[in-house]
């Protein structure tokens, strides 16, 4: 491969087509101050999809599902029987998020493959441009469901149970989708019935205030920190607020408090490196008279460090039982992502294309987790990060400009350019 094949590519990116194409996504599911409310599994997401498709079969790309619904749309390389190159994100949003996270990567991923085409620049291997089923993890937890199937870290009918607050449940839910879909021709699962692509790589935005802050253009991501979440239900006894006692209630809702003023101890870091985090909470009956029967919350804690993760997050249990005075608790993890370091092979070629596009680069660890965390399991993988206006994400107010993404998609084809020809 050489270096002129690579700036041809980048050249062909196209910074109006993928803006246009950007803004085309946010507009399904669209919520007030510009932001996303695109659930997993929705007939919106069903919307997005078929708009990606649309785009993808126009190019020539062809089109299948997995049975977790994972989405690729595959662009033929020269050996087609040799392993492909991965690209691309999510396409799921918070229920209060924003118009980039994870789309833009899945876009990116499509504006890179149209580059290299247009610029007639041929590659040995494939390359899939993939849209993972359930990132986020907003409707059902955890996230990461799509990308953890594929790459075998838990058998697909683990999360069939996961509900969202309809009590729909996961696996019904996929179900429907995939009769839904059934059009679309089916592939095998990842790993688990098919092949490991030949490398991973996913294009985000930083979702963190660094590259803005040394006014930098391309994130070149050394590693993921780990990820544990939780859930934790506290049991009591629902009573008149009026008439019962308060030596005799088994209120579930000051035992829950308790557990987390607990919590909060326990994840005491002086030095803020630390992430814990508690933003869902269901009280039952949830009535301003009734004593609360139940409170469920969720638990969110990451750390860089596996010794932290595994003795913070190992305490949890003894914490939270610790805290009981009336109730009962029940605390059952939902989700565990080790600290992943991204292979040289890729972070390598991430920071000579951006170089040789005169971007100036920063290599950083990334905070959020991301698909590539479970594909750096399997195969060679990285992550290409751009900026984030005020370092915002997961609110409406997440922005990226069109020259930045240009940027971070020029990056990208020049990329697949080298990979995809090794
Ligand atoms: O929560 C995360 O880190 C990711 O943005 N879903
Ligand atoms: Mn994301
Ligand atoms: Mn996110």
């Amino acid at each position: 491969m050489d270096a002129t094949d690579q700036a041809r590519a980048a050249a062909a990116v196209d910074e109006a087509r993928q803006w246009d194409r950007l803004m085309r996504m946010a507009a399904l599911g669209a919520i007030p101050g510009d932001g996303v409310n695109r659930a997993c599994l929705t007939d919106l997401d069903r919307h997005a999809r078929r708009l990606l498709i649309g785009w993808a079969q126009d190019l020539g790309l062809s089109v299948s599902v997995d049975r977790l619904a994972n989405l690729f749309l595959r662009h033929e390389g020269t050996e087609p029987g040799l392993a492909p190159v991965l690209a691309g994100s999510h396409m799921d949003s918070q229920p209060n998020g924003g118009r980039f996270d994870g789309i833009w990567g899945v876009l990116a991923a499509l504006e890179a493959v149209q580059a290299l085409r247009q610029a007639g620049v041929a590659t040995r291997r494939p390359i899939e441009v993939v849209a993972w089923t359930n990132e986020e993890g907003g409707r059902f937890a955890p996230g990461c469901m799509g990308s953890m199937a594929y790459a075998g870290y838990a058998p697909p009918e683990t999360w069939d149970a996961s509900t969202d607050t309809e009590g729909l449940t996961f696996g019904a839910e996929l179900a429907k989708h995939l009769a839904l879909e059934a059009d679309i021709p089916r592939r095998p699962l990842g790993v688990v019935e098919g092949e490991a692509p030949f490398a991973y790589v996913e294009p985000h935005i930083e979702q963190g205030p660094r590259l803005e802050a040394e006014d930098l253009e391309i994130g070149v991501v050394t590693g993921i920190q780990g990820s544990r979440w939780f859930t934790v239900e506290v049991n009591g006894k629902s009573d008149h607020a009026g008439t019962a006692p308060l030596r005799l209630r088994k209120d579930a809702v000051q035992d829950a408090v308790r557990a987390i003023t607990a919590l909060n101890a326990l994840m005491h870091d002086p030095e803020d490196v630390l992430r814990f985090t508690v933003a869902r909470i269901e009280v039952s009956p949830n009535s301003s008279n009734s004593v609360a029967e139940r409170v469920r919350f969720s638990i969110d804690f990451r750390h860089p460090d596996r010794t932290v993760l595994a003795e913070r997050g190992d305490a949890i249990e003894r914490v939270v039982q610790g805290a009981m005075t009336t109730c009962t608790a029940v605390v059952t993890e939902r989700f565990n992502a080790a600290p992943i370091t991204f292979d040289r092979m890729v972070r390598d070629s991430i920071e000579k294309a951006a170089r040789a596009e005169g971007l100036g680069t920063l290599r950083l660890p990334s905070g959020a987790f991301h698909d590539a965390q479970f594909l750096s399991r399997i195969c060679p993988s990285g992550m290409i990060f751009v900026p984030s206006r005020n370092g915002v994400s997961h609110h409406p107010s997440e922005y990226t400009g069109p020259a930045h993404l240009a940027a971070g998609a020029r990056v990208l084809a020049a990329v697949l350019a080298d990979l995809a020809n090794r």
